[in-house]
């Protein structure tokens, strides 16, 4: 009973100083937290791959410069089209014929285009609030899953 007591209290023990160290970091967190500028650029990490837009936004974002730092991890080459998207989502317009969204019927603030295998580019844009959608426009992509959504919202 004693020896069951002791595993208990040790229990207890590595659980009070789990939580002493999560609270700490939390507090490291929020004091890096510090209001930023309203001309400092907010970085989204992207990254293109077969067939995927992954970006590093957890949430929405405030107006701006926005910076997308894209990182093609693939072996074949991608690009990604920033596009405002006003209030819609994905239904942008398509051309069939050859898989690919009509990028003259868009609204595009910018992009980065030809992005090498195992390299990365990135553009640095002043966007206002909307929703906007990352795409790889070459022939498919966009159709086979290459596409990400942001909120960018007003400071
Ligand atoms: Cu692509």
């Amino acid at each position: 009973m004693k020896r069951i007591l002791q595993a208990a209290a040790s229990v207890s023990l590595m659980i009070l100083s789990v939580l002493a160290v999560a609270g700490c970091s939390r507090r490291v967190e929020a004091s890096t937290l510090k209001p930023v500028a309203a001309d400092a650029s907010t970085v989204v990490n992207v990254i293109a791959k077969s067939f995927r837009i992954i970006t590093d936004v957890t949430d929405n974002i405030p107006a701006g410069k926005i910076t997308f730092k894209v990182s093609n991890t693939d072996v074949v080459t991608h690009e990604t089209l920033v596009i405002h998207a006003q209030n819609k989502g994905y239904e942008l317009p398509y051309d069939f014929s050859i898989s690919r969204v009509f990028e003259s019927k868009i609204d595009k603030p910018g992009e980065v285009p030809d992005i090498q295998p195992g390299t990365s580019g990135e553009v640095t844009l002043d966007l206002p609030p909307g929703r906007y959608v990352l795409i790889c426009n070459l022939t498919a992509h966009f159709q086979a899953g290459m596409h990400a959504m942001i909120n960018v919202v007003a400071r």
